[in-house]
């Protein structure tokens, strides 16, 4: 189209956009069984970009056929750990050759900036596949000597849990998927895998390399589609042994119910509302910034975005008008102009979203600081919008809105600014933003928070796990305690001569 001749975008992307998608299922190519597809809608210019199949039940029982006999029976049972090491390396030096495309794909069809997702979604996946690969070589049980009378070897065996069903969202499409695969894959999982219906393409590039690397066929398994379709029936499925799950606390929920009524393994890492508390001293300019940056990444499309920062109200005014003046700085654009920051959100659906929180936000009484329209422009644009003097009580503070606008309010005491981060349902990760190292390691303790960030945000590293306290969910993606959620632990006893 116009828009991608105005950016230039590499011939072999351009390709793989100009042909009807196909699912990967047992390592072929397929349509849905139905023939049916679903239109893929380009952000930026919210034009039709190509199809995805729309995957049935049928399409899943053959997908999760496929992953049970490679899991059961195949090639891939019988791979020694350092062969499985060396795929996966593989596969990460593959994703490396190919990251421009890769990262052209993610923003074309997501919307999000074409830098970001070269130097932090591509980046993540081929860092994640690469730490997780060395995993596989290095898994392990325990020999124990029991207090039992008589003589016995008791040790224990950490094996796969067998197939896993990865349900993945839209903002970080590739990414996310390979927080879920990499660490399946090492500790010898296989997995089928569903990415969100608005964002399939990268994942479907990405299983071009899958083949490529020599993977076995029937290993990684891809099946586009509704959410509310196939990502519902792999939940329920009774050849599947876990649920990887990233998304809505909502559908979370419900993924959640049903694999614990069919007693399925599951890991859910929902939705947040991370809060951000600014300490007097912090130096201005500099947490300013990173809050910035912290709520705006990604148009704030973003699982942990800082969205609520608690400021002392010393610096309150300062630092609000130092985060407009930065903010005023991020360049809004289509995701391929290589200086956007502030890109176009994922569809109409999730603009109309912000665009009404922002609504309430005005209704409810707090202040629009900066930014709070839409553009008239073509693309799912909405401004960087910061709200001035919130209560707790409003929606814009207790509700994920999913886009770029941050919410604020002074306190006086760090007491007061404890109360008022705990104060949500969520609990995914918080900031504190202070040099003041026996104040900060005095609040670390205490926010309720899977994460915390300190005069930083979102800084996320394989080799640590992420995932949120209460309602955003539990079990961790990333770090060794993701292995833990991917293997069952068998105890042997073995009777001895005595
Ligand atoms: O999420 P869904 P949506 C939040 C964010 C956003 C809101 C809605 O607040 O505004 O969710 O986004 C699949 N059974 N987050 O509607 O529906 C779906 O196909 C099984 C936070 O896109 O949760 C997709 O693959 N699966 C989040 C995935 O779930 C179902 C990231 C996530 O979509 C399903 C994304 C069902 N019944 C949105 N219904 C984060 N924590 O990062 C849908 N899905």
């Amino acid at each position: 189209t116009h828009y991608l001749n105005r950016y230039g975008i590499l011939d072999a992307t351009r390709r793989f956009l100009s042909k009807p998608q196909k699912m990967f299922i047992g390592g072929e190519w397929v349509d849905g069984s139905t023939g049916e597809v679903s239109a893929v809608i380009e952000p930026s210019t919210q034009g039709v970009l190509t199809t995805i199949p729309l995957a049935t039940a049928s399409d899943l029982d053959r997908a999760v056929a496929a992953a049970r006999q490679q899991f059961d029976h195949g090639e891939w049972r019988r791979l020694k750990p350092l062969e499985r090491e060396r795929m996966l390396h593989r596969l990460a030096d593959l994703i490396e050759a190919n990251a421009r495309e890769l990262a052209e794909i993610e923003s074309i069809d997501m919307g999000k900036s074409v830098t970001q997702a070269r130097d932090v979604d591509i980046q993540g996946t081929i860092d994640t596949f690469r730490y997780f690969a060395g995993w596989a070589s290095k898994l392990h049980g325990r020999t124990v000597e029991p207090s039992l009378p008589g003589n016995y070897l008791a040790y224990t065996r950490k094996e796969p849990i067998g197939v896993v069903a990865a349900i993945v969202p839209w903002n970080f499409p590739l990414q996310t998927m390979a927080w879920k695969l990499a660490a399946a894959l090492a500790v010898g999982c296989t997995a089928v895998i569903k990415p969100a219906e608005l964002t399939s393409l990268s994942t479907l590039r990405f299983a071009e390399l899958v083949q490529e690397a020599g993977i076995p066929d029937g290993v990684v398994n891809i099946v586009t589609g509704y959410g509310s379709v196939i990502g519902a029936a792999m939940t329920a499925h009774p050849g599947i042994d876990k649920v990887t799950f990233t998304g809505s606390t909502p559908v979370g929920r419900s993924v959640g119910q049903t694999a614990v009524e069919n007693i399925k393994r599951v890991t859910l890492e929902l939705g947040g509302k991370s809060p951000v508390l600014v300490l007097e001293d912090a130096d201005i300019p500099a947490a300013a910034q990173a809050v910035a940056n912290g709520v705006f990444f990604n148009s704030g499309q973003v699982c942990d975005a800082g969205t609520r920062a608690y400021i002392h109200r010393s610096i309150y005014d300062r630092f609000l008008a130092a985060l407009a003046d930065y903010t005023a700085t991020l360049k809004m654009a289509p995701g391929l102009d290589p200086e956007c920051f502030i890109s176009p959100l994922v569809s109409a659906k999730q603009q109309d979203t912000v665009l009404s929180y922002i609504d309430a936000g005005v209704r409810e009484g707090a202040t629009v600081y900066y930014g709070g329209r839409s553009q008239d422009r073509e693309g799912f644009f909405v401004e960087p919008t910061i709200f001035a003097h919130c209560r707790n009580d409003m929606r814009i503070v207790q509700e994920e809105i999913f886009g770029p606008v941050l919410v604020t309010a002074p306190f006086d005491t760090v007491e007061e600014a404890v109360e008022l981060a705990n104060d949500s349902p969520f609990g995914l990760a918080a900031a504190i933003y202070s040099n003041d190292l026996a104040r900060v390691h005095t609040l670390i303790p205490q926010l309720h928070a899977g994460s915390v960030y300190v005069n930083a945000h979102s800084t996320i590293d394989p080799a640590l796990p992420f995932g949120g306290f209460k309602e955003s969910g539990f079990g961790k993606d990333l770090g060794p305690e993701q292995l833990d959620y991917l293997m069952e632990t068998k105890t042997v006893w073995i009777t001895l001569p005595s």
